[in-house]
């Protein structure tokens, strides 16, 4: 008797905890349908963009609208940051995780004039290039939080980071 009592209710919670998880994944569907449509193809592989970590960074993205939070390539041996994306005047991606000993290589888009790399604390910085095709690489062994920004272009939020765990 007991057992059986206890067993209905079980599924009776069941019953409901399923029904609410349908109804978020109605929501969380709806509110992603845009982002599937125009958005990356090279996240299909993962499990969807939508757990990719995003902390703020002591504030460090406020102005800048592309940052989607952090990329992870870890395991990579060589990772491309773009340089003049968007309206010309951004990092893509502006946050990305790599492991120790990867080699980051900024590539120049050839829009929105010149930028440069400046790590905060003067630990990597690039020369200045509006050029199309010009790249600047550091390869990262340390691990750390690493700020950059480009200084022409910090107060449009042209800044990243590159997170090395
Ligand atoms: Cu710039």
């Amino acid at each position: 008797m007991t057992e059986r009592f206890s067993r209905r209710t079980f599924l009776r919670a069941t019953a409901a905890s399923t029904g609410l998880a349908l109804l978020a994944g109605c929501t969380g569907g709806a509110s992603s349908g845009d982002q599937s449509g125009g958005g990356n193809g090279d996240e299909s592989g993962g499990d969807g963009g939508e757990s990719r970590d995003k902390p703020s960074f002591d504030g460090w993205f406020d102005r800048t609208p592309n940052y989607d939070g952090v990329h992870d390539h870890t395991g990579e041996d060589s990772v491309t940051v773009e340089v003049g994306t968007g309206n010309g005047y951004l990092f893509e991606p502006a946050a990305l995780k790599v492991s120790p000993g990867t080699t980051v290589v900024w590539e120049w888009t050839g829009a929105g004039g010149t930028h440069n790399v400046q790590e905060r604390d003067g630990k990597f910085e690039s020369e200045l290039s509006a050029a199309e095709g010009f790249t600047f690489e550091h390869t990262f062994d340390e691990t750390g939080e690493y700020k950059y920004r480009c200084v022409p272009h910090e107060s449009l939020g042209m800044v990243g980071i590159v997170v090395v765990e």
